[in-house]
């Protein structure tokens, strides 16, 4: 166990005190900014998370819908669940669509585009100054049917996606931030998913790039990452991107960012490399991000994770807010979903869970008070975005 133990210890006996807008002293140059900033007073009020973030770095969530939600016996989070929108639009200065932007979502017949979701997505996040990341792109899960099944030429299905790209990209040019242009195209062993991945295993390896040019090409100002799990650590998988887009820059393909999920469980430990692994990338010229933090546990019978278990997340979750905070060009740290209540993981990991910073009531664990504490001593200098990206929105 690390010295943060410690601190997390006395941040928690602190946490039964305080409420969650409970200001803090603020401490200078967190919480201001440009009146657009979504560090702005106007947006982030004090004692919470987004207004504890240094200026230039967004602290962000998924924003729960879709997917296997649709199994669950609550209505759809987003819309219907008040409280939920209100710690959504108070905490966080960037939001993700936990499904809503996926092909099965927002193209899910041929030639025909859904966009009711996704835009209220983006209108949520406008009025609430918040930075969207467009989620995702080119990837081998979640595709509609009529795609996955279909007869296509190759020709057809590289229009196919071109269009799409062009007219979703195109759709929120200038109210995007950044896409993950393509998830998960490696595998453990750092191999191209030749297999699984429609798009490589029609059309080759050099679809990748095509997909980050037509996306470039449809919204210039929008930053465009390669996103995947399990490329936290220097490893395989992240050898083979630092690979990749090492040849992708020399070819002047438009590639700004390399963001690791971070889909992390308590019993695999930390993954120990990831400051080094992002400074990699931000050596070579490219913003980093975190991009689905969770960390989940195995859960006593009760259901209930113990103190222990809760201190332990909340180190893993300082431990890798801090990796980035340290890396010049990791300017977004989103969690995947900020309660428990809506959370993916008990649906796919049979006996583990309480992987978000929030209860299922809404009660913030220690992970929430080790964040915010985190984010408030965070001593960053410069603008945090890379160059290339412009001023913030
Ligand atoms: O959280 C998402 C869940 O609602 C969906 O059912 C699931 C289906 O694949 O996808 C989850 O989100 C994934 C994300 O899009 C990509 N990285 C892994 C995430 C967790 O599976």
């Amino acid at each position: 166990m690390k010295p943060v133990r410690l601190v997390t210890a006395v941040l928690t006996a602190a946490a039964l005190s305080l409420s969650l807008a409970a200001p803090v002293a603020a401490t200078p140059g967190h919480g201001h900014g440009p009146p657009h900033h979504p560090g702005h007073p106007k947006y982030a009020k004090p004692g919470t998370l987004r207004w504890a973030a240094p200026d230039g770095f967004v602290i962000g969530t998924a924003v729960a819908g879709g997917g296997h939600h649709e199994e669950q016996d609550y209505p759809d989070p987003f819309t219907s669940d008040r409280t939920y929108r209100k710690i959504l639009a108070d905490q966080f200065s960037s939001v993700s669509p936990e499904n809503q932007m996926k092909w099965e979502y927002i193209h899910p017949e041929q030639g025909e585009y859904d966009f009711a979701m996704a835009d209220s997505i983006v209108e949520f996040a406008e009025r609430n100054g918040q930075d969207v990341r467009g989620h995702t792109l080119l990837w081998h899960s979640q595709n509609p049917a009529w795609l996955e099944e279909g007869d296509f030429s190759s020709e057809e299905l590289r229009e196919i996606l071109h269009d799409h790209i062009t007219t979703v990209v195109g759709r929120y040019a200038g109210r995007i931030d950044q896409w993950d242009v393509s998830n998960e195209i490696f595998d453990e062993e750092g191999e191209l998913r030749t297999e699984d991945n429609i798009w490589i295993r029609e059309l080759g390896p050099e679809i990748i790039a095509d997909a980050f040019r037509w996306a470039h090409e449809a919204d210039p100002s929008a930053e465009l990452y390669f996103n995947d799990y399990n490329v936290e650590d220097v490893n395989a998988k992240s050898d083979a991107y630092y690979e990749l887009v090492q040849e992708l820059l020399a070819d002047d393909v438009p590639v700004h960012g390399f963001s690791a999920q971070v889909h992390l469980s308590t019993q695999y430990g930390f993954p120990g490399s990831l400051e080094d692994n992002l400074q990699r990338f931000d050596d070579l010229g490219l913003g980093t991000a975190l991009t689905e933090v969770d960390v989940r546990m195995q859960l006593p019978e009760s259901g209930r994770p113990t103190w222990a278990q809760l201190e332990q997340q909340a180190d893993y979750y300082q431990q890798a807010l801090s990796a980035c905070l340290n890396v010049e060009g990791c300017a977004s740290f989103t969690i995947w979903g900020f309660t428990d209540k809506y959370s993916w993981v008990p649906v796919f990991f049979e006996g583990e869970g309480a992987a978000t910073v929030m209860d299922e009531r809404f009660r913030p664990k220690p992970a929430f008070f080790t964040m915010k504490h985190t984010l408030l001593k965070a001593d960053r200098k410069g603008p945090g975005r890379p160059p290339w990206a412009g001023p913030g929105r």
